[in-house]
């Protein structure tokens, strides 16, 4: 299986995140990408394909904002990274009256998602990092790829970002499948947390199901979507999919909502999958409450290679940066078995 990763994805630093009402190390730190880079020998370049397909999923006056919103910052006579206070939540209109403080809160729903110096280059090629993988799986008889995106995606929506994510990488890959003609598309997000943005990027469009197996979010950030009851709207009703599974689900308790989830992919007839994968499943996880063990990756990864469709892995969290090479290679393993 080919892999995808460009340096230009740890641009992004930031220094620190609020949680649980303290300043702490940001979780999604470069450190992530390095462990994973260094668990395999052989990489592939990223290539550019321009703006067109992240259009085509967010909107033009957000990727605006996430460029310019760290020079903003520093021009409001700010130091680090940028991070909003309020959150236009009830009643709000579209105000562009140009203030950073306003924006950041306009375009973000928690405050877990700074943005520094570096961020909107590496949220760039980490889309395109997506993009370059699915590229792989257009133009060959190749049946896996993986993207080491980072940072994460599946949090960020068509004009917010959040949970570490500011670009929604497999959303623009599906989009970009589907316009290919590669469909019909699927995304299975296994992430530990609901992947919110991609559901709602595609909550009323029927030409995209989205299935994601999380901690339920009523325990567990993002603890407003991933319900069970949520299963799409208008032309999009019945795509959408959630399981959300209780803190403590370890590889026996997770494989029979797997399970569900393929056969409902199977059923509805997608062609081509898009695997948002988080090793923030694992045991070790220092942000999360599920107990997967690396064997169980292998095994999960086995059951998702049967559906017999191409796949696209695009990677979203995983914290255990100590294992969490070694958990992707596990999981990569298994679609080579
Ligand atoms: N520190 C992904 O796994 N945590 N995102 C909020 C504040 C947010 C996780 C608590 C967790 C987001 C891609
Ligand atoms: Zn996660």
């Amino acid at each position: 299986m080919k892999l995808f990763f460009d340096d230009r994805q740890t641009a992004h630093a930031p220094s620190r995140e609020l949680h649980n009402g303290d300043w702490v190390p940001y979780a999604e730190n470069i450190e992530r990408p390095r462990s994973i880079v260094e668990a395999f020998t052989d990489w592939q370049p990223v290539r550019d394909f321009g703006m067109a397909p992240l259009l085509a999923v967010h909107d033009a006056y957000y990727i605006a904002f996430l460029e310019r919103a760290h020079r903003d910052w520093i021009a409001a006579g700010r130091n680090g990274d940028a991070i909003g206070y309020t959150f236009p939540i009830r009643r709000r209109r579209p105000l562009g009256f140009g203030r950073i403080d306003a924006d950041l809160g306009a375009y973000s729903y928690d405050a877990g998602t700074p943005i520094a110096a570096g961020t909107w280059e590496s949220a760039y090629w980490s889309a395109q990092c997506a993009l370059s993988a699915l590229d792989e799986l257009t133009g060959s008889d190749a049946r896996h790829a993986f993207a080491l995106c980072r940072p994460p995606g599946h949090h960020a929506g068509r004009d917010y970002m959040g949970g570490y994510c500011y670009l929604n990488n497999a959303a623009i890959a599906a989009r970009e499948a589907h316009s290919r003609g590669l469909g019909p598309v699927a995304i299975l997000d296994i992430d530990y947390h609901h992947g919110n943005g991609t559901q709602d990027i595609f909550y009323e469009d029927r030409d995209v199901f989205f299935a994601s197996i999380h901690a339920d979010p009523r325990t567990d950030y993002p603890f407003y979507w991933g319900h069970a009851d949520e299963r799409g709207e208008g032309a999009g009703e019945g795509t959408t999919l959630n399981l959300p599974l209780p803190r403590g689900t370890d590889g026996q308790s997770y494989a029979p909502a797997l399970d569900t989830a393929l056969a409902a992919i199977s059923d509805w007839g997608a062609k081509f999958l898009i695997l948002s994968f988080g090793a923030d499943t694992h045991s070790s996880d220092p942000i999360s409450s599920f107990a997967l063990e690396r064997a169980d990756y292998v095994e999960l990864a086995g059951r998702i290679a049967s559906l017999g469709v191409p796949t696209l892995i695009v990677m979203e969290g995983g914290y255990a940066v100590g294992d969490l090479g070694k958990n992707v290679a596990a999981f990569l393993s298994g679609f080579q078995a």
